[in-house]
């Protein structure tokens, strides 16, 4: 049968890629697809928001350079809960340089990101040697990257050709690819039988999920985590505002917000897997 169909715990026996088999295991284990992105400015925030949704989450998903008061001991305590919580870590940097800066970005500066983020994530747009670059600082830590082969935005340029030429970067470069930042299933998008292996497997990480509302005032699209998971077969729903919401230090709610994904996305995997 196609991946989508199978259980995330035969996928994760499937996968080479370190990051790759964790992620599986850990949603399976935790029984959830939900990952929540955190993005918040005040390392205090962001730390009691992450202790409050661990539990239910399979992923922390973080944008590192927004927080204001960042410090390399931040870094420590956000992998102590990560071992607490038992959650992948998803460092959202979206590299899109040469090579040669990826690498020095993922590995050094402030964050050096790659010493604590098992996955992160590159628009493919400078071609193969994005992947190249980074892969050569993460592929001896065991780490995995995600290409953004779509985007949730209205007016994205990531699409059509675009979009058929990220899933083959990605099929040449499996060992450290592990999936796409994607709206849908991409195995075999557009590429004909002949193109396509029938045993390639690449996660699906989808952002733009909301239960409230369609979207923002800057361009973000959200659909309900049944549209992604059994509509779409993706894998992985992204939620950022529909968790985290506008009062902050309100955990007690934002851990219920949290639930109600957690159990709306995993309810559609069983229907997409049991259908
Ligand atoms: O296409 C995309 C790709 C990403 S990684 N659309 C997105 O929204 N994202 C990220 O997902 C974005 O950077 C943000 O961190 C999160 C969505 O946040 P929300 O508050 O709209 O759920």
């Amino acid at each position: 049968p196609p991946p989508y169909t199978l259980a995330y715990a035969d996928r994760a026996t499937r996968h080479k890629n370190p990051a790759a088999k964790l992620l599986l295991e850990t949603i399976h284990r935790k029984r959830s697809n939900l990952a929540v992105s955190v993005d918040v400015t005040q390392s205090s925030d962001f730390l009691a928001i992450i202790d409050a949704v661990g539990p239910l989450v399979c992923l922390i998903k973080t944008h590192i350079d927004i927080l204001e008061d960042f410090d390399s001991n931040l870094i420590n305590k956000l992998v102590e809960l990560s071992k607490k919580h038992d959650f992948v870590i998803f460092e959202d940097r979206k590299f899109a340089d040469i090579g040669n800066t990826v690498a020095l970005q993922y590995s050094s500066g402030v964050h050096k990101i790659a010493s604590w983020s098992h996955i992160t994530n590159a628009h493919p747009v400078p071609g193969p040697s994005v992947i190249s670059g980074l892969a050569a600082v993460g592929l001896p830590l065991g780490r995995g990257l995600l290409l953004l082969a779509e985007m949730s935005t209205k007016g994205t340029l990531a699409r059509g050709e675009y979009t058929d030429d990220a899933v083959r970067m990605a099929r040449s470069n499996s060992e450290f690819v592990i999936g796409f930042i994607a709206q849908r299933r991409m195995d075999g998008l557009g590429l004909g039988p002949s193109e396509a292996k029938l045993d390639e497997d690449f996660l699906i990480l989808t952002p733009g999920v909301g239960l409230e509302v369609k979207g923002d005032a800057m361009g973000q699209q959200y659909r309900t985590p049944d549209e992604v998971i059994r509509q779409n077969g993706c894998d992985v729903i992204i939620v950022g505002r529909g968790v985290y919401g506008t009062n902050l230090k309100d955990v007690e709610a934002i851990r219920q917000r949290a639930e109600r994904y957690r159990q709306e996305g995993w309810d559609a995997y069983l229907k997409r897997t049991q259908s």
